[in-house]
């Protein structure tokens, strides 16, 4: 079999570089390990900004989100008991972000795909990928039974952080920046109404708390837990009681709790790899790089290296020209650390850090205090959080 790029993974990054591709008339294969129902049943992001949102219209795959996704100008930031609003709208001359979960967009992503007929692998077994320091690199899986090879012009890595396309770069090549965090977010999903009309962010003695939501109806949030902290030992009950805990008075009373429909914990981690490209094989999203969540950046980073990608590769095919191939490492990258270093001194900010002494914290005060009562400050939040430019100069 052959085709013009090969994309590795069914996340968010390879669905939508696959239907951009589909657009421009390219062809591609996706090949993912996992089968569609399990990439469904993930629950992760639900802050999309601007940029991420034009793409999916782009994409041609913008309709549901514009109808059900819900538009924020704003969000709360919960600190000493008291709620400072981050006006991003204000803030940031009219910039806005859009609730609408990661599972949806993957959905939608996916019913495109489905229906243009596109061809897709899912549950395949021991992908690897070979040649591509070369001009003919190849693909091989097993499906079904059967030993599958895919030769292609291209290989998208799109396979998030434990995937196979980062692990067959030559150790050689590659340089990787890496921070793991003390602790981790236990994360809650429930058929009950949000909290509140926009997005909490809680910096309290007791860990760092968030409310999002996905819906009207259905609400997400998430506790800062120890790493040692196992899921199977967190009830429902002990979840809302420490949430509530963590909350101010009129977001106790407002919280209405119900049975989870799914709980799970997530590590943090800041994790850059350099470069993104190696030879024919690029890497794109959780692949090459990883944010922690508290900046809800991940998707939105993963989206912007698509977008680079897809331009690249288009403009390869139309015009011949490898000037767009040549650049994607360095233009990708120039965003990711500007991603990677928001989500990190967001995270530094609103979490706990007891193993860091009173310094620490007595630093982290006087900085909340000075952001909190600061235009300027409460600004640097905004820009960041609707996602800055594109492009920036050099
Ligand atoms: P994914 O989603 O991990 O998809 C990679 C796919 O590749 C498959 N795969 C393989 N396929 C074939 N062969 C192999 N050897 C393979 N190995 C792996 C996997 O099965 C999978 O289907 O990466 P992608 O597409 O780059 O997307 C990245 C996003 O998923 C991620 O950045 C975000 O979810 C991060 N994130 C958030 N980002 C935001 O922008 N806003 C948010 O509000 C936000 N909240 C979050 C988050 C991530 C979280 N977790 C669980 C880490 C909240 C949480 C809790
Ligand atoms: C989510 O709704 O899952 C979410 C929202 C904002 C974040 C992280 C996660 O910063």
């Amino acid at each position: 079999m052959r085709t013009q790029v090969v994309i590795v993974g069914a996340g968010p990054s390879g669905l939508l570089l696959g239907q951009l591709l589909h657009k421009a008339g390219v062809d591609a294969v996706i090949v993912e390990r996992q089968s569609a129902g399990h990439v469904l049943s993930r629950i992760r992001a639900g802050i999309l900004e601007q940029v991420t949102a034009d793409l999916l219209d782009e994409a041609g795959v913008g309709e549901r989100m514009h109808r059900e996704g819900l538009v924020h100008n704003g969000f709360d930031l919960l600190w000493h008991d008291r709620r400072n609003r981050i006006d991003l709208e204000g803030l940031t001359g009219g910039k806005k972000v859009v609730c609408y979960g990661q599972t949806e967009m993957t959905r939608d992503l996916m019913d495109a795909r489905r229906a243009a007929g596109l061809p897709s692998y899912y549950s395949a077994a021991n992908v690897a990928v070979h040649d591509f320091d070369t001009a003919h690199p190849h693909v091989t899986f097993e499906h079904e039974g059967a030993l599958l090879r895919i030769d292609c012009d291209f290989i998208a890595g799109c396979d998030g952080f434990h995937g196979v396309c980062r692990a067959s770069a030559p150790r050689e090549a590659i340089r990787e920046f890496e921070r793991v965090y003390p602790f981790g977010w236990l994360g809650l999903l429930s058929d009950t109404p949000p909290v509140h009309h926009e997005l909490i962010y809680v910096n309290s003695p007791r860990g760092f708390a968030l409310c999002s939501q996905r819906s009207l109806t259905r609400s997400r949030y998430y506790l800062q837990v120890p790493l040692s902290d196992k899921v199977e030992n967190w009830s429902d009950q002990a979840f809302w009681d420490e949430l509530r805990l963590r909350l101010d008075q009129p977001a106790r009373e407002a919280l209405v709790t119900g049975p989870s429909l799914e709980k799970s914990i997530a590590p943090l981690r800041s994790f850059v790899t350099e470069p993104l490209r190696f030879g024919r094989m690029f890497l794109a999203g959780d692949a090459g790089h990883i944010v922690p969540p508290t900046g809800a950046k991940g998707l939105n980073l993963a989206a912007s290296d698509v977008k680079y990608l897809a331009g690249a590769l288009i403009e390869y095919y139309a015009e011949r020209s490898e000037a767009g191939i040549d650049s994607y490492s360095e233009r990708c990258l120039k965003r990711i650390w500007r991603g990677e270093r928001f989500s990190w001194w967001f995270t530094q900010l609103m979490h706990q850090f007891p193993e860091q002494g009173e310094i620490h914290a007595k630093f982290q005060q006087a900085e909340l205090e000075y952001l909190l009562h600061s235009e300027a400050g409460k600004r640097t939040i905004a820009e960041n959080y609707v996602g800055l430019p594109l492009d920036f100069g050099d």
